[in-house]
C-alpha cells in the first residue's frame, strides 16, 4: 500500500481495552464478553483508519494485542517457559488463560520480566529461551483476528514481531545452561514462522508485516552473527511455498549495516525509518532495487505536527533513486494518543501544532499522494510551513530571560563542594544513626485519595477543603513512620496524580491532556504531558507540603523533586532544540525549588531520576553525549544546595553496569537503587566500581504485594554490608510504595526497620 502506518494505538479511545481486561482480570466479565470488547476495539480501529485514508488492502495495520505484542509472538510460537508447568490447552494452545498467566505470574512463578521496548516508555515481556523450548504454532489468534477484519469489509496486514528481533529480547531460561544464547535456536523458530505465514496466506492475507527494531540498536551478539541470522531468516520466510508478501519494518532508528543484509533477501518491502534514522545513501538505495521501501517519515513516536516539506524532500530523494516508494510512520504509533481533536481545554493554537496518531494518518496520506502527484500536496505542504513558522515565533516558546540564564552559566553551577566536606556538614546538621532507615517517597494511593482528587477536579468541593483532606493524610503518613521507627521520613506525595504530571502542571512551558492516554505496559497507561515552551517556575511547588509535614515531626522530612532527564523522559518534548538544552531549563526550576525547600528549613532533598537510563541511545556511539548532558541537567538542579543539605536520588532499575559511572557523575550524596529482585547483586557491582557516598540498595520489593520477613530483610542486608562499608548504607524499599496496599506495606516496612535494629546491634 502507498499509505500506511506501522501500528496504532491498541487500548482503545477510551481505553476500552484495559477496563475490559482488567474487568476480566477480577472476573466480572467472562471470556466471551472480553472477547467481544476486543473485537469491537479492533473493528471500530480497522474503520477509523479507512476513513481516515488507509483504504487500500493491507494499508491497515493488524497490530491489535491484549497485552504486549512480544507476549503475542511469545504465545504464537509455543515459547513459555517450562517453569510455568504445561501452560497448553487440551487443544494444543496457549489461550487468553495461558496469555495472562505468563504477564502476572502465578502463586508460585514470577510473571515473565518487564523490560523497556527500544527507546520508548513502552515496556515488553521478556521470552525466555532455551535449548528445551519446544516451538510449535501454540495460537491460531492472529489469523483470527486477520479474519474478523476481513468478514466486516477491512483486509489488514497483520503483524508479528519478526524472529531475529524475538530471539535478541529473549533471554536464557532458567534451565538453560551457562553461556546459551537464545539466537542459537533461531532454526527452530524459522519453521513455526513459516507456518503461521502459510496460514495468513490461506485465510487471505496479501501482506504481514515482521518487525525488526532490533536491527538498529546495537546488540551484545556481534554484528556478523546478526548479518547471517538476518539472511537467513528471510531466505527461510520468504521461499515458504504458500505465504503473504513481507514487509519487514525496522522503526526506532538507522539501520546502518544490515541494510545491505536485508536489501540481498528476497523480501518484497523494507520500511525505513526516515524520520530519526536518515535517508539511506545512493549506493544504498541502489541495493533495494526492485523491492518497495516504505519510507518512515512521519515521527510515530512524539506528537509534533509534520513538516510536509521536509518530508517530501526525503520522498524525492528515494524517488529519484529510481525506487518504489509507499509512506508511512517511522514507527508505531502505539507511543501518541488517539486524536488531537479530543483536547478542546488546549488552546487552538497548540493544538495546531501537534498530530496524535489520527493526525498522523491524516500525513502520510497527503505525503503518499504527493509521491504519485507532487502537486497535489502543495496545499498542505504550504500549511503546514505556516503552522511550523507561527510555533517557531508563539509566544512563550522562547522567553529571553530563560536563555539569558541558561548562557550565563558557568562550570561553578554545576559543581558543589568535595564530598567529604559536605558530608562533614551534614553529619553536623542530620545527626543519623548508622543505616539510616527511609523510604522512596510515594505512600499508598488510596481510593479516598484519588476520590478527594477526582472532587476537587470537578468542583465538587472546594480547595481549602482537598487541602486539608491531603494535610490529614500527610499527618497519617508521618505519624505512621514515626510509630515504625524511620530515622528519615517523606510526606507520602498524596496531592500528586504522577511523579512528572504534577510538575507539568506546575510549570510554565508545558500542557497536559485529558484522554491522551499512552499504554505503558499491559493494561497500565500515562498521560504524558507535552513540554512545549520555555520553562520557568512561576512559583514554589512543594515548599508548603514538605514544611506542613517537617512541622509534624523533630525528625528530618525529606522534599521530593522529580529531576530533569525524567520530566523530560515521561513527557513529549519539543523537537526544536537539543534536549539537553530543554533539560537545563527544567534543572535551572527545580534548583530554584531547592532554594525555596532549603528556605523552608529542609535539610534532606531528592530528587528522582527513575528514567535515566530510559533515553540511552541504542547506538553506542550516541551515549556518552547523552551520558554527559543527562548528567549534568542533574547536577544543574542540585548543585545550588548548601553543603548540609544531603541531595538523594532514586532510580528505579537493577541492571546497573553500563550507567554506573553516570550515577557516579550525578554527584547525590546519596543513590537509592533497585535490587531486592536481583538478590542484592548490584553491591558487587557498587564495590568494584568504588562506590563512595551514601547508597540504599532496596530491600523490599514494592513490586509485589508479597511481605518480605524480617529474616530475609537481615539477610539482605548482611549481604550489602560485605560489600559497602556500612557507614554508606541506607536501608529503604525499591521504589515507591503508591501501588500498594496499606496492609501488606505496613507490614514490610516494620519487619525492615526490625532487621535494621538487628544488624545494626551486630556492626557495633
Ligand atoms: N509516571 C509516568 N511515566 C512513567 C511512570 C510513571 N513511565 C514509566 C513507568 N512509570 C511506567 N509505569 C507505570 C506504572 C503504573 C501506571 C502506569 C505506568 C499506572 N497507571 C494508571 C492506570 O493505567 O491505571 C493510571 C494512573 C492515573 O490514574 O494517573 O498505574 O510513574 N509519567
Ligand atoms: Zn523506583
Amino acid at each position: 500500500p502507498a499509505a500506511s502506518l506501522l501500528g496504532y494505538p491498541r487500548i482503545g479511545r477510551r481505553r476500552e481495552l484495559k477496563k475490559a481486561v482488567e474487568a476480566f482480570w477480577a472476573g466480572t466479565i467472562d471470556e466471551a464478553a472480553l472477547d467481544t470488547a476486543a473485537q469491537e476495539i479492533q473493528l471500530a480501529t480497522a474503520r477509523r483508519l479507512f476513513d481516515l485514508g488507509l483504504t487500500e488492502a493491507a494499508a491497515i495495520p493488524g497490530t491489535f494485542s491484549f497485552y504486549d505484542q512480544v507476549l503475542d509472538a511469545t504465545t504464537h510460537i509455543g515459547a513459555a517457559p517450562a517453569r510455568f508447568g504445561e501452560l497448553r490447552n487440551s487443544a494444543g494452545e496457549l489461550d487468553i488463560n495461558a496469555y495472562f498467566t505468563l504477564a502476572r505470574g502465578t502463586v508460585e512463578q514470577q510473571p515473565l520480566e518487564m523490560t523497556k521496548w527500544f527507546d520508548t516508555n513502552y515496556h515488553y515481556l521478556v521470552p525466555e529461551i532455551g535449548p528445551e523450548t519446544n516451538f510449535a504454532v501454540t495460537s491460531n489468534r492472529i489469523v483470527e483476528q486477520f479474519e474478523l477484519a476481513k468478514a466486516n469489509g477491512f483486509t489488514t496486514r497483520p503483524y508479528l514481531v519478526g524472529p531475529v528481533t524475538y530471539l535478541l529480547l529473549s533471554k536464557a531460561s532458567d534451565d538453560a545452561p551457562a553461556g546459551f544464547s537464545p539466537l542459537s535456536r533461531l532454526e527452530d523458530v524459522l519453521p513455526v514462522y513459516a507456518e503461521l505465514l502459510s496460514r495468513l496466506a490461506a485465510a487471505g492475507a496479501t501482506w504481514v508485516q515482521l518487525d525488526e527494531p532490533a536491527l538498529v540498536a546495537d546488540q551484545d551478539v556481534p554484528v556478523a552473527e546478526i548479518e547471517a541470522a538476518v539472511a537467513r531468516s528471510y531466505e527461510v520466510l520468504t521461499s515458504a511455498a504458500q505465504r503473504p508478501a513481507v514487509l519487514v519494518s525496522t522503526p526506532y532508528g538507522a539501520l546502518a549495516e544490515l541494510l545491505p543484509t536485508l536489501a540481498a533477501t528476497g523480501v518484497e518491502a523494507l520500511h525505513i525509518d526516515a524520520f530519526k534514522g536518515a535517508v539511506p545513501s545512493a549506493e544504498e538505495l541502489a541495493l533495494l532495487a526492485g523491492k518497495t521501501v516504505v519510507a518512515g517519515v512521519v515521527d510515530g513516536h512524539n506528537i509534533w505536527r509534520n513538516d510536509l516539506a521536509e518530508s517530501a524532500a526525503r520522498l524525492d530523494a528515494l524517488k529519484a533513486a529510481g525506487l518504489d516508494v509507499a509512506v508511512s510512520t517511522s514507527t508505531s504509533t502505539q507511543h501518541v494518543p488517539h486524536d488531537v481533536d479530543e483536547e478542546t481545554q488546549l488552546s487552538a493554537e497548540l493544538r495546531s501544532w501537534l498530530a496524535f496518531a489520527d493526525q498522523k494518518v491524516g500525513e502520510v496520506v497527503t505525503l503518499a499522494a504527493y509521491v504519485g502527484d507532487p502537486a497535489s500536496a502543495a496545499g498542505a505542504i504550504a500549511e503546514a510551513s505556516a503552522v511550523i513558522a507561527s510555533r517557531a515565533a508563539a509566544a512563550g516558546v522562547k522567553r529571553p530571560e530563560v536563555r539569558a540564564r541558561l548562557a550565563a552559566l558557568t562550570t561553578a553551577d554545576f559543581n558543589r563542594s568535595d564530598y567529604a566536606v559536605r558530608e562533614a556538614a551534614q553529619e553536623q546538621s542530620l545527626h543519623l544513626p548508622p543505616l539510616p532507615t527511609t523510604t522512596i517517597g510515594s505512600f499508598p494511593q488510596t481510593s479516598e485519595i484519588r476520590g478527594a482528587r477526582a472532587r476537587a477536579n470537578k468542583g465538587a468541593i472546594t480547595g481549602e477543603a482537598y487541602t486539608q483532606l491531603m494535610k490529614d493524610e500527610i499527618k497519617r503518613v508521618v505519624d505512621l513512620q514515626e510509630e515504625l521507627g524511620f530515622d528519615v521520613l517523606v510526606h507520602g506525595e498524596p496531592e500528586r496524580n504522577d511523579m512528572v504530571q504534577y510538575f507539568a502542571e506546575n510549570l510554565e512551558g508545558f500542557d497536559v491532556t485529558v484522554h491522551g492516554w499512552v499504554q505503558s505496559y499491559g493494561s497500565r497507561c500515562t498521560r504524558p504531558s507535552i513540554l512545549w515552551g520555555d520553562v520557568t517556575r512561576e512559583q514554589a511547588i512543594t515548599v508548603e507540603w514538605a514544611a506542613f509535614a517537617q512541622s509534624l515531626t523533630q525528625k528530618p522530612m525529606k522534599g521530593m523533586l522529580t529531576g530533569p532527564v525524567t520530566i523530560l523522559a515521561w513527557s513529549f518534548v519539543r523537537d526544536d532544540q537539543p534536549l539537553g538544552e530543554t533539560a537545563n531549563q527544567v534543572a535551572l526550576a527545580l534548583r530554584d525549588e531547592i532554594a525555596d525547600l532549603e528556605a523552608a528549613g529542609i535539610k534532606v532533598i531528592q530528587v528522582d531520576e527513575p528514567a535515566l537510563r530510559e533515553l540511552l541511545p541504542l547506538r553506542r556511539a550516541a551515549q556518552p553525549a547523552y551520558l554527559d548532558w543527562s548528567v549534568n541537567s542533574f547536577r544543574l538542579a542540585t548543585a545550588g544546595a548548601a553543603d548540609g543539605t544531603q541531595v538523594h536520588t532514586h532510580l528505579c532499575y537493577s541492571e546497573f553496569g553500563v550507567v554506573i559511572d553516570a550515577i557516579d557523575g550525578l554527584d547525590a550524596d546519596v543513590t537509592s537503587i533497585e535490587a531486592a529482585r536481583s538478590r542484592m547483586e548490584v553491591v558487587n557491582d557498587l564495590e568494584s566500581h568504588g562506590f563512595g557516598r551514601g547508597v540504599g540498595p532496596g530491600v523490599y520489593d514494592i513490586h509485589s504485594p508479597r511481605v518480605p520477613g524480617q529474616a530475609e530483610v537481615s539477610e539482605l542486608l548482611g549481604k550489602a554490608v560485605k560489600h559497602v562499608p556500612a557507614r554508606q548504607l541506607w536501608v529503604n524499599p525499591d521504589c515507591g510504595l503508591k501501588t500498594r496496599g496499606y496492609a501488606e506495606t505496613e507490614e514490610s516496612l516494620r519487619n525492615l526497620v526490625a532487621a535494621t535494629k538487628e544488624v545494626r546491634a551486630q556492626l557495633v
